[in-house]
């Protein structure tokens, strides 16, 4: 198996109906490396795949055990191999499968929403101390929104893939964030690229204001649901 990733096959790889003057080492050359990176990726889909279980069996028992569930809704996705050569590039990281794996940590990705800022953290911590979970990273961005208004807890994990010859811990980057607060981020993220990352003052300034009124609803619903659990209680 190669182990180098060759930017221009994995391009080629993609594009099968391209009207390209192909030889016989071409084809060999880009199968070898389709082959391998199915390889490299197989094990982020391992670890999504056992994530997402964890999180449906946490789902499934809240609804049953409190008849309620802090996840209102659950997104996952591979980054394309164009998207990982992209962050390689940027970060000037070699281009090779090891390199890569060691640091690039959103190859798997899973977003969670939730209806309640408090629900954030709680579901957090019930992931984390699951004892095949290894915490490697948290960005607080709840407690300490970014500039812009962004707020999200981001947590980097890792979980072990048991494959046929071997043990993988593979990393899965975690976005835990309330449904308003997804609102903002997707808003603001189709904006960004928009504007090709050049946003206009003005706008910048309203995506603050509406970050803050996202931030508002979030109290106010957080206030509501104490009362209405004091009354319950
Ligand atoms: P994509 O396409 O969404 O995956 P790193 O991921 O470590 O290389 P960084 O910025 O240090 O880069 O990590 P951080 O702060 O944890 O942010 C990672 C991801 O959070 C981003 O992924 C976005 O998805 C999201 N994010 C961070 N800041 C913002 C923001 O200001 N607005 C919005 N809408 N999303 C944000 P990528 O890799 O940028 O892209």
């Amino acid at each position: 198996m190669t182990n180098q990733l060759d930017l221009q096959s994995i391009a080629l790889a993609g594009h099968s109906n391209a009207k390209l003057e192909l030889s016989a080492e071409d084809i060999i050359k880009v199968h070898a490396s389709r082959k391998a990176l199915e390889r490299f990726l197989m094990g982020y889909r391992g670890a999504l795949d056992e994530m997402l279980t964890k999180i449906k069996i946490l789902k499934d028992e809240f609804e049953v055990v409190h008849e309620y569930s802090p996840i209102e809704h659950v997104d996952s996705r591979i980054k394309s191999p164009q998207s990982i050569m992209a962050k390689v590039e940027l970060r000037g990281v070699e281009r090779d499968f090891a390199a890569i794996r060691a640091n690039i940590f959103d190859i798997a990705g899973i977003r969670i929403t939730c209806a309640f800022i408090s629900d954030i953290h709680l579901l957090a911590d019930m992931l984390t101390r699951q004892r095949d979970v290894v915490t490697l990273e948290v960005k607080d961005y709840v407690a300490h929104p970014k500039a812009n208004g962004y707020k999200s807890l981001h947590l980097i994990v890792s979980v072990p893939v048991f494959m046929s010859d071997r043990v993988e811990d593979v990393p899965v980057e975690l976005q835990i964030r309330t449904v308003a607060m997804d609102f903002w981020a997707s808003l603001e993220h189709k904006i960004y690229y928009k504007y090709d990352r050049d946003v206009p003052a003005h706008i910048l300034h309203e995506l603050k204001r509406a970050a803050d009124v996202a931030n508002d609803l979030d109290q106010t619903m957080e206030n509501l649901r104490s009362q209405v659990d004091a009354l319950e209680a």
